[in-house]
C-alpha cells in the first residue's frame, strides 16, 4: 500500500493541454470523428451521426479536463463529498457541455458552416431519464453546481438500462413503453472494467469465536455479482473542474460459492433465480404497490456497497489501513434513505473487515453520513420487512440490530422507562412483521440532517422527528433546494439570456444574485416590450411543438398556463381540473364570459400502479379533447396534455409559460424545484403557501404572486375538526356541478361513471388533500391571474421581477449552504 506524502494545496498541477479549439478546429475534428470513429462521411452522415461527430469532439475537451482534475484532487489529497442518489435525472448533455465548456457559438459556427443545424443534431440526444422527478433532477443540478464550485465531488447510482418509462398517450390514457436511452450507446460515458467491484448477497452468517476473546462473525453470501462503473463526465461551469457521475451497472460473476449452493438450505428458493443483470435493468418508478421489494433493496445495496469500496480504495491509496482520517476525507451524502444501508454496510466493512471495535467503527461512520430526506407522506418513507432483510443482507440486519439495541440505551437515558417513544424511535417496527425503518436509520446513522425548505425542514423537526431533534438539537437543518441556472435560463431560453447580458452583463450564470439588476428596469418600457417579445417567441415556438406532439393547435397570444411534475394526488393536478371545467362551464352558460384566452399545458407521468394518478391523466385528456373541439369555446379555452414529459421536454416549455401552477396541499409538496425554474423564466406563480413556493413569495413579494389556499396551519385545524368536503360540495353551486359532470357521459360519450373515481376519492374517499377546501380561493386566484393579464405593462413588470429576484435560487446557492452546514469542504482549482 502506498502512502502519498504531498500535501493539501502545495503542488500545482501542470497545465500541459492548450486551450479550447477554435472554429476551424472543431470542423477539422468534427469531419475527422465523422471518418475515423464513424465510418462516414460529410455526403453520408444524417443527424444521428453529425450528433455523435460532435459529441466525440466536444468530449475530447471535456475528457482532459477530468484528468487534470482528477490528477488535482489527487495531488492535493481533498476532502470530497460522495453525492449517493438512486435516480440521476440528467436529460441531455450536448448542450449543457458546450455551454459549460464556453464552445456552444462556436460549434453552432462551426456547424453551419458544415451545413448543419445543432438545434437539430441535438435533438438526436436520448434523454438520460435516470431518475422520477425532482429528487433526481436535484442530483443532476447539485452535480453541475459541485463542479461549477471547483468542489472535489462524485456523483454514485446506478447505471439502470432503462430509465424511467417513455409514455404514450392512447385514447387518453397513459400506456407505459420501456425507454432505451442507451440503444445507439451513449457518448459521453466512459465504461472502467479496471474499477469492476465484487457484492456479496444473501447466504449466512457464521459466528467465530477468536483467540483474544473476540466475536468474530464472517458472512458466507450465496450470491456475488459483480457492479462494472461508468463514469459520466460533469463539466462545471467555464469548465474547469470536471468531476465524475459513476453509475453501477451489474453483472453475473464466474465466482459461485457452491458451498452454500449445495447447503441449499441456506438460500431461498425464490433468491436462487435472481439474475444479477437484472439489479441495473430498471429505474423503479415511485410506486405503492409492494411489487419489486425484493429487488429494489438489493439495487440499493448493490450501488451503495460498490461506491463504498470504491472510495476505501481511493481512500486507501493515499492513507493505507490507517482509518483515523477517513471521515476526514470522505463525507457521504444520502440522497433520501435509499441508499441508507450504506450505513450498516461501512459498519460492516469497519469491524469484520478492518476488525476495528464497534465504538471505533461507529464514530468513524457517524461523522461520515449526512442524510437529505425529501417528503414527510408517510407511504414514501422507506420500511422493509427484517425477515426479507434478513434473506438478503443477513449480516446488515445483526449490525441494524447492534445499532439499535446502543442506541435505545441513549433514549433510555433521555426518557428513563419511555416505552412509549422507545417503540417510537426503534429502528425496527415492532408488530406481527417486524419492519426495519430506513429513516430513523439515517438519522441514527448520520452527523446531519437536512429538508429542503424551511418550511419543510421545521415540519421534519416538528412532525416527523421531533425526539431526534430534542436528543440532537443540532444535528437537524435546512438547505432548500435549488437549480442551475446554465440549464434552466442559459442554455433553454438563449433570447433571454442575451437580454440579460446585454443588461447587466455576462456573469449571472454563476452569480444569480446579479438578476436583481434588471429589477431597476422592470418599468422600464422598452426592456418589457423586449422580454415580452422574447416570451411571446418562446410560445410560438412551443406551440409548433404541441402541434407536432399532439396535433392541437394553440394560439400563442393565449395566457400558456403550465402544470409541470410527477402526477399526485398530493400535487393537485385535478384541482387544476376542476378549474377547467368550471371555465367550460362558465363560457358554456356566458359565451361572453370575460376571460383572457388560456391554453392549459400538463405534463406528467404517473406510477404505474397508481391507479387514481392514471385516472387523473385520463380525465385531463378526455376533458382536453372535449373542449379542444367545442367550437363554442375553443377560441378561449385549451387543454393540452404533452405526453412523455421528461427534462428535455421541459426545457421547451419552461421559457414559453405565462403562469406556473404549484398547488399542492400546504404542508405536502417538500419543496419543488420547477416552481424555481418557472419564475426564474418570467411566469408567475399561482401558489400554495407550501415548499418552497413560501421562500419564493418572500423573494419576489406578494405583489408579483398569486397565492391561495389553506395555510399548513389551517390544514392541521380543519383536520383537528373534522374535514367533511361535502361541506364544499353541498354549498358551492358550480364546484357541485363540475364534480357531477364528472358522473356524466359528456366527456367519455356512451361510457358514463368512465371519471367517476375522481368524484369519488374528493367525496367519499374524504379528499385527503383538500382539493374541494381550496377550490374557491384557487378560482379567486385565477380570475386576479387573468385581470394582471390583461393589464400588459402590470403583467410585465411582475414577470421580470419574477427573474430579477430568482438568485437565492440557484444551486451553486444551495451547495454552498452544504458546504457551510454539512460538509465542510474546500474547493480545489483545476490549472
Ligand atoms: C421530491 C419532493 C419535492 C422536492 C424534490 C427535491 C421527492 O420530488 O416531492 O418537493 O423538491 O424531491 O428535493 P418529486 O416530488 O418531484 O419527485
Amino acid at each position: 500500500m502506498t502512502t502519498k506524502t504531498t500535501k493539501r494545496a502545495t503542488k500545482k498541477v501542470a497545465s500541459s493541454s492548450k486551450t479550447m479549439m477554435n472554429k476551424a478546429e472543431l470542423k477539422a475534428s468534427i469531419v475527422k470523428h465523422l471518418h475515423c470513429s464513424l465510418g462516414t462521411d460529410e455526403n453520408k452522415a444524417n443527424n444521428h451521426a453529425w450528433w455523435k461527430a460532435t459529441c466525440a469532439s466536444v468530449q475530447e475537451h471535456v475528457l482532459e479536463g477530468l484528468r487534470k482534475t482528477q490528477k488535482s484532487h489527487y495531488l492535493n489529497d481533498t476532502r470530497a463529498v460522495h453525492y449517493f442518489s438512486a435516480e440521476f435525472l440528467m436529460g441531455r448533455l450536448m448542450s449543457n457541455n458546450l455551454h459549460n465548456l464556453g464552445l456552444f457559438e462556436q460549434t453552432e459556427k462551426a456547424l453551419n458552416e458544415l451545413g448543419v443545424n445543432l438545434t437539430d443534431i441535438m435533438e438526436e440526444e436520448p434523454d438520460m431519464a435516470l431518475g422520477n422527478g425532482g429528487l433526481g433532477r436535484l442530483a443532476a443540478c447539485f452535480i453541475d453546481s459541485l463542479a461549477t464550485l471547483d468542489l472535489p465531488a462524485v456523483g454514485y447510482g446506478l447505471h439502470y438500462e432503462h430509465g424511467l418509462f417513455r409514455q404514450e398517450i392512447q385514447n387518453g390514457e397513459q400506456i407505459e413503453r420501456p425507454d432505451s436511452w442507451r440503444d445507439y450507446g451513449n457518448p459521453w460515458e466512459i465504461c472502467r472494467p479496471e474499477s469492476i467491484q465484487d457484492i456479496p448477497l444473501f447466504g449466512y452468517v457464521e459466528t467465530k469465536y477468536g483467540e483474544n476473546g473476540r466475536i468474530n462473525k464472517e458472512w458466507h453470501p450465496g450470491h456475488i455479482v459483480k457492479g462494472l462503473p461508468w463514469d459520466i463526465p460533469v463539466v462545471g461551469y467555464g469548465g474547469k473542474t470536471v468531476n465524475v457521475l459513476r453509475l453501477w451497472q451489474s453483472q453475473s460473476s464466474d465466482y459461485f460459492n457452491w458451498d452454500v449452493f449445495n447447503a441449499g438450505g441456506y438460500v431461498d428458493a425464490q433468491t436462487e433465480n435472481v439474475q444479477a443483470e437484472t439489479i441495473s435493468k430498471v429505474l423503479y418508478p415511485n410506486d405503492e404497490t409492494q411489487a419489486g421489494k425484493d429487488l429494489r433493496l438489493i439495487q440499493q445495496y448493490f450501488f451503495s456497497a460498490c461506491s463504498l469500496k470504491d472510495i476505501i480504495r481511493r481512500y486507501k491509496r493515499a492513507h493505507g489501513d490507517d482509518w483515523s482520517r477517513f471521515s476526514e476525507q470522505v463525507v457521504i451524502q444520502l440522497n433520501d434513505t435509499h441508499p441508507a444501508v450504506a450505513i450498516p454496510e461501512l459498519m460492516r466493512i469497519l469491524i469484520d473487515r478492518a476488525e476495528l471495535d464497534w465504538d471505533y467503527a461507529w464514530s468513524i461512520c457517524s461523522k461520515t453520513f449526512a442524510y437529505t430526506n425529501h417528503t414527510l407522506l408517510p407511504e414514501a418513507l422507506e420500511k422493509w420487512p427484517a425477515r426479507m432483510f434478513e434473506r438478503i443482507l443477513p449480516r446488515h440486519l445483526e449490525i441494524i440490530y447492534e445499532i439499535n439495541r446502543r442506541f435505545m440505551d441513549e433514549v433510555e437515558a433521555v426518557w428513563p422507562g419511555n416505552n412509549e417513544i422507545k417503540r417510537k424511535l426503534s429502528i425496527i417496527e415492532e408488530g406481527p412483521d417486524k419492519m426495519v425503518r430506513m429513516g430513523n436509520l439515517s438519522v441514527i446513522g448520520s452527523f446531519a440532517v437536512n429538508g429542503v425548505a424551511e418550511i419543510h425542514s421545521a415540519l421534519v423537526k416538528k412532525d416527523l422527528f421531533p425526539e431526534f431533534n430534542h436528543m440532537w438539537p443540532s444535528k437537524l437543518t435546512n438547505v432548500t433546494n435549488g437549480i442551475t441556472p446554465r440549464r434552466w435560463l442559459k442554455a433553454c431560453n438563449p433570447a433571454l439570456s442575451q437580454l440579460i447580458d446585454g443588461k447587466i452583463g455576462q456573469d449571472w450564470p454563476l452569480n444569480l444574485d446579479k438578476l436583481k439588476g434588471l429589477a431597476e428596469f422592470a418599468e422600464d418600457a422598452k426592456f418589457q416590450k423586449q422580454f415580452m417579445k422574447i416570451k411571446r417567441d418562446n410560445k410560438v415556438q412551443l406551440a409548433k411543438e404541441v402541434m407536432a406532439l399532439t396535433g392541437v393547435e394553440i394560439d400563442p397570444n393565449a395566457i400558456f398556463d403550465v402544470q409541470i411534475k410527477r402526477l399526485h394526488e398530493y400535487k393537485r393536478q385535478h384541482l387544476n381540473l376542476l378549474y377547467i371545467m368550471a371555465l367550460y362551464r362558465r363560457l358554456l352558460e356566458n359565451p361572453d364570459y370575460d376571460m383572457h384566452p388560456r391554453v392549459f399545458l400538463f405534463g406528467a407521468k404517473a406510477a404505474p400502479g397508481y391507479k387514481l394518478a392514471k385516472d387523473i391523466i385520463f380525465a385531463i385528456n378526455k376533458v382536453a379533447e372535449k373542449i379542444n373541439n367545442d367550437a363554442r369555446v375553443n377560441h378561449k379555452l385549451k387543454v393540452v396534455f404533452l405526453p412523455n414529459y421528461r427534462v428535455s421536454l421541459a426545457e421547451k416549455m419552461i421559457p414559453a409559460a405565462d403562469i406556473s401552477e404549484q398547488i399542492s396541499t400546504a404542508g405536502k409538496e417538500a419543496s419543488g424545484t420547477g416552481n424555481m425554474k418557472l419564475s426564474l423564466n418570467g411566469a408567475l406563480t399561482v401558489g400554495t403557501l407550501d415548499g418552497a413556493n413560501i421562500e419564493i413569495a418572500e423573494e419576489v413579494g406578494d405583489e408579483n404572486i398569486f397565492i391561495f389556499g389553506l395555510t399548513v396551519a389551517e390544514v392541521e385545524a380543519l383536520d383537528k375538526k373534522g374535514y367533511n368536503p361535502f361541506d364544499y360540495y353541498d354549498n358551492n353551486r358550480e364546484l357541485k356541478a363540475v364534480l357531477d359532470w364528472l358522473d356524466s357521459d359528456y366527456f367519455t360519450p356512451g361510457k358514463p361513471g368512465a371519471l367517476s373515481s375522481l368524484k369519488r376519492s374528493m367525496l367519499e374517499g374524504g379528499d385527503h388533500y383538500k382539493v374541494l377546501a381550496d377550490f374557491t380561493s384557487y378560482c379567486e386566484a385565477q380570475s386576479l391571474a387573468d385581470k394582471a393579464y390583461k393589464e400588459p405593462e402590470r403583467w410585465a413588470k411582475m414577470a421580470i421581477l419574477n427573474t430579477a429576484h430568482m438568485g437565492k435560487f440557484t444551486s451553486d446557492r444551495s451547495i454552498k449552504d452544504y458546504v457551510e452546514r454539512i460538509w465542510k469542504l474546500d474547493p480545489c482549482k483545476v490549472e
